[in-house]
């Protein structure tokens, strides 16, 4: 099954949002199989964020990352990481759509509450990149059949 990587930010933590993120991903049937609070460093973040060190908020975006711990899950479902994408919106939280997760719960460009992965490809380097593979879980889901129709249930 697809796996894509969640992080929760910490102006999420600040502002008391993990149950609501989380609650988002649960309720759209999407399956947590991996769920940590971490602290990044540097050197996480270098990596996790290499497509934009060449830009002028590099530093304050690395800073603002480490601020609280962040939350980080591995979630999984058909298509997973194009459905969570869909689920966050925009970068520009201001911009994002009303009903997405930015757009229903930050102002911000930078300061916009969540990460999550952009490709499928990303996606697993990034869980591997915050997981261990015993931090992954996997486990039958007792209500597959009501989640996914047959046709879907026999892609997975
Ligand atoms: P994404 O989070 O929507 O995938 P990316 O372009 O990968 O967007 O950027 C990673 C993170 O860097 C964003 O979520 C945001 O926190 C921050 N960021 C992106 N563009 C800007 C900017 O123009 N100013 C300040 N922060 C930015
Ligand atoms: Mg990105």
């Amino acid at each position: 099954m697809e796996k894509t990587l969640i992080l929760i930010k910490p102006n999420a933590v600040q502002r008391g949002l993990i149950g609501e993120i989380i609650a988002r991903i649960e309720r759209k049937g999407l399956h947590i199989t991996g769920l940590k609070m971490m602290q990044l460093d540097d050197t996480i973040l270098n990596e996790h964020y290499a497509h934009l060190s060449e830009r002028s908020f590099f530093k304050i975006l690395k800073d603002s990352m480490m601020v609280t711990p962040v939350v980080a899950m591995c979630v999984e479902g058909l298509d997973a990481v194009e459905t969570v994408r869909l689920m966050v919106g925009a970068t520009n939280a201001r911009k994002a759509l009303p009903g997405t997760i930015r757009g229903d719960l930050s102002m911000s460009g930078e300061q916009n509450v969540i990460h999550a992965s952009d490709s499928v490809e990303n996606a697993q380097a990034e869980v591997k990149r915050f997981f261990s593979e015993n931090e992954i879980f996997s486990y039958e889901s007792a209500i597959t059949a009501f989640e996914y129709g047959g046709e879907e249930r026999a892609k997975m």
